[in-house]
């Protein structure tokens, strides 16, 4: 298969797959020389090299999951890249064969190899975009090759995007002070009566110029770049839910049996996940707001108005009902809606006192245990004398979120947004 000797090509030297590997005990450095050693072309590949691999990969995955993932050393992840990496090769070179069909199955295997790999690693020093390159040459296989009867029915997927059915205008279903909206403000007007008071508000008519808008409400377009990439999906009816647990899964998966579900089935979210670095020809398709370039003052008194803030963007994609429990993060926040509605209900930071954070959570420490939609009044009474602040976030509106609000979203049709996060 040439996708091998095009996978080959993206590194320069193998030794740099053996870098992260440095700090890493001797036994499993050892092993991965021995795996590296192919990827010069003069060793055959065998069934003991797969078995290596594998070896590596779990433990590594061991260490990654003891303590905290925030903690956890830089170098098991990039080591899990690298080995994410020789797994693809060996196992492409372990399967190929002349049967296209079976070659197909083969590539979309290694496609979960280095997914996984995206997830779980981190980019190497010396290839920051190895595996994200790897993704790209797989993809292109699968899509040049395969038949087209692997694709969905058309007709009957695209009629149950939300934008082949008439507008349906959704009413604030809880009372409380709506949210600003100005149709476009300029940079200055936002910095001045939102950004610099922290004060939330939807802006109106903002992605009018971001392909998205309309490439994104195809399916077949969605399914062919990323439909049979992993993502991880959030099930149930909320994170801070009992009910709730992660689960990796194909796009295509995803949208069969959770975002097209009938109402009443589990639902599954696929939030808060990079997917725009996993599929880089998704980031084409939008523009990063001009608003994320304002920067807080800190020493000073004059704001820095410098546009090299990388803002860190995240996917949220769901059918009608998924829930984002009630949290606030410490980032300023501007949530895009590409298509379908979502209900949003916020409260100020000075409102804490009210809101019932689970203080004997850590995982939750930024989550409150009141449903703003329906509060227990028994269990939380104070509530009562928080402010609630509301809207419905239509199609083509952003809403900005300031540092520490807190905010409650629920998707009231199938929907698609992207955030942008910035500090
Ligand atoms: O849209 C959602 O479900 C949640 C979005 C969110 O929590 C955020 O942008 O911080």
């Amino acid at each position: 298969m040439h996708v091998i000797q095009d996978l080959l090509n993206l590194i320069n030297k193998g030794e740099d797959l053996l870098v992260p590997f440095a700090k890493i005990h001797p036994h499993i450095k050892e092993l991965m020389i021995e795996c590296e050693s192919i990827t010069s072309g003069k060793k055959d590949v065998t069934n003991c090299n797969l078995r290596q691999i594998e070896y590596i990969l779990c433990y590594l995955h061991d260490h990654l999951n003891i303590g905290k993932w925030d903690e956890v050393a830089e170098y098991y992840r990039q080591a899990y890249t690298s080995a994410s990496y020789m797994k693809t090769l060996i196992v492409l070179q372990l399967n190929s064969s002349f049967n296209i069909d079976k070659n197909i199955e083969v590539v979309k295997t290694a496609l979960q190899v280095i997914d996984k790999g995206f997830l779980l690693g981190l980019p190497l020093v010396s290839n920051l975009t190895l595996l994200t390159d790897c993704a790209r040459i797989l993809t292109k296989y699968v899509s040049e090759n395969s038949v087209s009867s692997s694709k969905f029915n058309q007709t009957e997927e695209l009629s149950s995007f939300p934008h082949k059915k008439q507008k349906v205008e959704h009413k604030v279903p809880v009372s409380g002070r709506p949210i600003d909206g100005v149709v476009c403000p300029s940079i200055e007007m936002f910095r001045k009566e939102y950004f610099t008071p922290e004060k939330p508000l939807v802006i109106r008519e903002g992605m009018t110029t971001w392909p998205a808008m309309t490439k994104w409400l195809d399916i077949n377009y969605l399914l062919n770049i990323g439909g049979d990439r992993t993502v991880p999906i959030e099930i149930g009816s909320s994170y801070s839910s009992d009910d709730f647990s992660q689960r990796l899964m194909t796009f295509r998966d995803f949208i069969k049996n959770y975002y097209n579900a009938e109402d009443g089935k589990e639902i599954g979210y696929l939030a808060q996940h990079d997917l725009l670095t996993q599929i880089p020809t998704l980031i084409e398709d939008i523009k990063v707001p001009d608003y994320c370039c304002l920067k807080r003052i800190q020493e000073s008194d004059d704001y820095n108005d410098i546009d090299d803030v990388e803002p860190e963007i995240n996917a949220w994609i769901g059918p009608k009902g998924t829930v984002s429990s009630l949290h606030f993060d410490p980032k300023d926040n501007l949530l895009c809606q590409v298509y379908g509605a979502k209900q949003i209900i916020m409260f100020a930071p000075s409102d804490t006192k009210y809101l019932y954070v689970y203080d004997d959570m850590p995982m939750l420490s930024n989550t409150s245990q009141v449903d703003p939609t329906n509060p227990d009044l028994s269990s939380f009474a104070e509530f009562k004398n928080a402010t609630l602040y509301t809207c419905i976030l239509q199609a083509g509106e952003m809403v900005y979120i300031p540092p520490k609000w807190w905010h409650h979203i629920i998707a009231l049709e199938k929907s698609f947004s992207v955030n942008f996060w910035w500090q």
